[in-house]
């Protein structure tokens, strides 16, 4: 027995990864459909590294009757367009969009934080994905709010261009080689040079100066882990093609020292300690690529305030960060309400 899963969006960076993810942990899978846009319908795409090749059908004429659960990767303006449609036919999105992350009638889960907030997914038969930048960090605060109260958070993302897609793999790639053969580095997808550089801008700007990437940390932050936690990002793009870092500052209501923390995170759903204080003794973004762990590693006291340490928080954006996370509230919508067999 298992279930009738959709990946839409498959030939996708996120696409991609969720069917490596469903394959690697095993989801039980009765039937799966992976779609696309009508110019990639026809096409092939692996199932994970199994060797079965999967046929991509066209999402505008798809049939969602009679499905369990979608894995939506297709961004906000086709979520708007087939996420209705999919959940009036009972089958569960679970969507890796923007789109519905702050409506109060849609669960917005990270299965190590929130899992109990699922439990309303029936409201819309959607069930939201949080933004990749949240992801990780929600994960690294959840153990430490539980041990603490956190009051504030100070955070500094260092983020790849996998976010971006592959036209932000692609921009990074061709600039670099442009720019080592004396060529000249145009800037498309991004606002400035990618390639040995960095730019403080993601997403949209907001009118107070902010940028959206910046807002989805604190407000996605606050449905999924506590709404009285006080959160100020700024927001980076790297030249870095997959994993997200973040130089996270964290103030409690309590008392918790730095070795406290270490020894809370090392016992932490998801997460994986690395923290030697020594050369080398902490992972960095091309250490973490492939891997399921949120790595935390730098951790120590803040001296300047009373109860606040610092770290750093590592992870794979393309799987905690929207595969892996999605696949993760797959298999907790599975426990918890959709048992099969
Ligand atoms: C980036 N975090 O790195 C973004 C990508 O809201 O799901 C994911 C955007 C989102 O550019």
């Amino acid at each position: 027995m298992g279930y009738r899963i959709v990946v839409a969006g498959a030939t996708g960076n996120v696409g991609r990864e969720m069917l490596n993810i469903l394959a690697e942990r095993e989801f039980p899978i009765a039937e799966i459909a992976v779609l696309a846009s009508s110019r990639s319908s026809g096409t092939q795409v692996e199932f994970g590294d199994t060797g079965k090749m999967l046929k991509i059908q066209n999402i505008e004429t798809f049939d969602w009757a009679g499905w369990d659960m979608a894995l939506f990767a297709i961004g906000s303006e086709a979520t708007e367009k087939f996420a209705p449609i999919a959940a009036k036919a009972g089958c569960v999105v679970i969507d890796n969009s923007s789109l519905y992350r702050m409506d109060p009638d849609v669960p917005l889960i990270v299965p190590e934080v929130n899992p109990d907030a699922i439990d309303d997914y029936k409201k819309r038969n959607i069930i939201a994905n949080p933004n990749c930048s949240t992801a990780q960090m929600v994960v690294a605060l959840k153990p430490l709010h539980d041990a603490a109260t956190i009051k504030r958070v100070v955070v500094s993302t260092y983020q790849s261009v996998s976010g971006a897609g592959k036209q932000g793999m692609d921009e990074l790639f061709e600039q670099s080689r442009n720019i080592f053969v004396g060529d000249s580095a145009e800037a498309v997808k991004f606002t400035k040079q990618i390639a040995f550089n960095v730019i403080p801008h993601i997403d949209k700007f907001l009118d107070d100066g902010s940028t959206k990437e910046e807002w989805k940390m604190v407000v996605e932050t606050k449905k999924i882990l506590d709404p009285k936690v006080k959160v100020t990002a700024t927001c980076v793009r790297v030249p870095v093609f997959v994993g997200h870092s973040e130089s996270i500052n964290i103030e409690f209501e309590n008392e918790l020292s730095a070795k406290q923390a270490q020894d809370i995170l090392r016992e932490a759903p998801g997460i994986m300690l690395v923290d030697k204080r020594e050369d080398g003794g902490y992972v960095t973004p091309v250490e973490c690529v492939g891997d399921s762990a949120t790595y935390i590693s730098r951790v120590r006291d803040d001296a300047t305030v009373d109860n606040a340490i610092n770290l750093w928080c590592v992870s794979d954006n393309l799987r905690k960060g929207a595969a892996l996370n999605a696949v993760q509230i797959a298999e907790l919508l599975g426990r918890r309400h959709l048992q099969k067999g």
